[in-house]
């Protein structure tokens, strides 16, 4: 953890998803991969929600989480080695929205702005999913420009509990023990 801390470079937010095979193992697995890399440094991580399925729904529950970065990576080439980790663990591309073995979104990054054909920021579809918004609050910086609409969105979908999402566990991870205000 010492030899991460002087990495400065952007602030990324990434989404995690996984609904096959060992989800949790999956998800684990990635983080250790994107941990390792001697341009990023994960400064903060979520709990793990359980959700149900969003857009194509006949598939198995969802885990999903989202990460805090760091990185000296430019948002194209993290997105290409978000794309690496997710083959590295076996993802295999079959129906758009449908089962896969783990899932690497970048949300955000700094506050980048881009509308290219390989990467749009911030996500396109990431205020509308509380998948994503739900396991986003918990490791969003408090400063940050988009702080209060995605903690309204959060507090709203765990409150009515119709979106599907509930905490399935939380990781222990380094220092960043204090994901959760609830
Ligand atoms: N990802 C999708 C489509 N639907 N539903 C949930 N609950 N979680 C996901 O991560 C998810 C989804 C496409 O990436
Ligand atoms: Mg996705
Ligand atoms: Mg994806």
């Amino acid at each position: 953890m010492d030899e991460q801390y002087p990495l400065n470079g952007a602030e990324a937010y990434i989404a995690l998803g996984s609904n096959m095979g060992n989800r949790e193992q999956l998800l684990l697995a990635a983080i250790g991969l994107l941990d390792a890399h001697p341009e990023i440094a994960i400064s903060k991580v979520s709990g793990m929600y359980e959700t149900d399925p969003v857009g194509y729904t006949d598939q198995p529950p969802f885990l999903n989480m989202a990460l805090a970065l760091r990185t000296t990576l430019s948002p194209l080439l993290l997105l290409r080695q978000l794309l690496e980790f997710e083959q590295q663990l076996g993802r295999v591309r079959q129906i758009r929205w449908g089962p896969r073995t783990i899932d690497l979104d970048l949300l955000l990054y700094d506050n980048v702005r881009m509308d290219q054909e390989e990467l749009t920021l911030p996500h396109p579809r990431m205020m509308e999913r509380a998948f994503v918004l739900v396991p986003l609050h918990d490791v969003l910086d408090q400063s940050h420009r988009l702080q209060a609409e995605v903690s309204a969105e959060s507090k709203a979908a765990l409150l009515d509990g119709k979106e599907g999402i509930t905490l399935w566990k939380t990781i222990n991870w380094r220092s960043a023990s204090e994901p959760f205000e609830s």
